[in-house]
């Protein structure tokens, strides 16, 4: 069976738990405890970070890859555009998010208070910034739930737990995210460390 090695309080294991519950996969966690990381995280991936797939002979890491390949791998809901160049622009948005948004989140877990409060400026305007786009429509992508959903929800739920109070005019974003966290597939990829993070 495949194995997903994954962090309890993990952002990017949160992803990849979300989109094997939304495909409906057979699986099992091992759960990390990333305080006294085991040595077979390293041997799987080079740096050394969870989440991490394991497939019979297929090793993955990269919690946007190992979506992807459940995505490919495993019966519909397709939660990628099946066009080529929507396609394209559904990982050109992925990249971007990465880029600009989640590259920072390891400084609102670690950083000093003063790199934490810069960050937390910074991801709430980059989360301000994304109001426009789903005003208009139901998911990320339009009417129909996708990757982009399932890779931005988890900070979404992060939000009181990194103290980033978005502004009013942000609250398209909010009713968006009720509506993702409302899927039960979102429920049941949450741990119990996870599930109190939000009040
Ligand atoms: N870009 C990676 C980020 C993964 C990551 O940062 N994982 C953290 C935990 S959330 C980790 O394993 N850090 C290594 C450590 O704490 O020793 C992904 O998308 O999978």
């Amino acid at each position: 069976m495949m194995v997903l090695y994954s962090g309890s309080t993990c952002l990017f294991s949160h992803r990849c738990r979300f989109v094997l519950y939304e495909k409906g996969m057979d699986f099992e966690i091992n759960d990390i405890d990333l305080l006294d990381k085991p040595k077979e995280i390293t041997s799987m991936n080079p740096y050394g970070e969870v989440p991490v797939l394991v497939e019979r002979e297929l090793t993955l890491y990269e919690s946007n890859i190992i979506n992807e390949f459940i995505d490919e791998r495993f019966p519909p809901p397709q939660l990628m555009p099946t066009d080529p160049a929507l396609r394209a622009k559904a990982r050109l948005l992925l990249f971007n998010f990465e880029r600009e948004i989640f590259l920072h989140v390891d400084n609102l877990e670690n950083g000093s208070e003063e790199i934490q409060q810069s960050t937390r400026a910074l991801v709430k305007d980059k989360l301000t910034q994304l109001t426009p786009i789903i005003a208009k429509s139901k998911f990320m992508l339009g009417d129909e739930f996708s990757m982009i959903d399932a890779a931005l929800a988890p900070l979404l739920w992060r939000l009181d737990y990194y103290q980033i109070l978005l502004p009013d005019s942000a609250a398209p974003l909010m009713k968006y995210a009720e509506r993702v966290f409302s899927r039960p597939a979102f429920s049941e990829g949450l741990t119990s460390h996870e599930k109190v993070m939000r009040r």
